[in-house]
């Protein structure tokens, strides 16, 4: 029995969801994070002693880190199409991925948390445009790796592609860009696409709060 520890409105929560749903799986989720509590449970903390979300157990074994979930389940259940078991593709592939968390994640968590989570009186502009700008510049990394690509990684759609769109779901919905600028081009069709996916729809697509 596969369990997801986790609420939904966290990126990090929706990667391991649509990876679960990309490949046809049958799980548990239980909320937890944030208004639920539950991951600072004794309980919770045995099987993840960070106490965040997302948390997968899988018939006993524990596994916490969305993107190390993502890669779990594809080396799992079959998931070679999203996650190609090609050494240079396989390494383009984690390449993005580790850049999602690296690269951009941490500057957008913060201009998320100034803009929508912190009450008014502890917000600071300047941190927040410091971090704005952060966040542009590594999107600016994401247009230009793009050019002349349908997908990020590979000729494929794959982990990779999973891991920016609900990050540039985020950049969109804030505001931080305007993507019908020419600027953006290849970011833009990238993300008309994205936006097809039904697992996008069910999970990404959810008012910012
Ligand atoms: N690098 C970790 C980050 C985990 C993380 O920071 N999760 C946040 C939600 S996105 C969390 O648990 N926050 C505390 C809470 O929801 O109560 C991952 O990718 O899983």
């Amino acid at each position: 029995m596969i369990r997801l520890w986790g609420r939904t409105n966290s990126m990090n929560v929706q990667k391991a969801l649509w990876t679960l749903d990309e490949l046809g799986l049958r799980y548990e989720r239980l909320d937890a994070g944030m208004q639920f509590g539950v991951n600072n449970s004794t309980e919770y903390l045995q099987k993840n002693p960070n106490g965040k979300v997302p948390l997968l157990e899988d018939d006993g074994y524990a596994i916490w880190e969305s993107q190390a979930i993502c890669r779990y389940l594809c080396n799992q259940y079959q998931g070679s199409g999203l996650y190609p078991l090609d050494a240079r593709e396989r390494g383009r592939v984690d390449q993005w991925l580790d850049w999602a968390n690296a690269g951009i994640n941490n500057s957008l968590s913060v201009v998320f948390w100034q803009t929508l989570r912190l009450p008014e009186d502890q917000r600071d502009a300047k941190k927040l445009q410091e971090e704005t700008d952060k966040t542009v510049a590594a999107l600016k990394v994401f247009n230009q790796g793009l050019v002349n690509r349908r997908f990020i990684a590979t000729d494929r759609f794959s982990l990779a592609d999973m891991a920016m769109a609900p990050v540039v779901f985020r950049c969109v919905g804030l505001q931080l860009i305007d993507h019908s600028q020419p600027q953006w081009a290849e970011l833009a069709s990238w993300f008309a696409g994205v936006e097809q996916n039904q697992w996008f729809k069910k999970w990404v697509v959810q008012p910012l709060k």
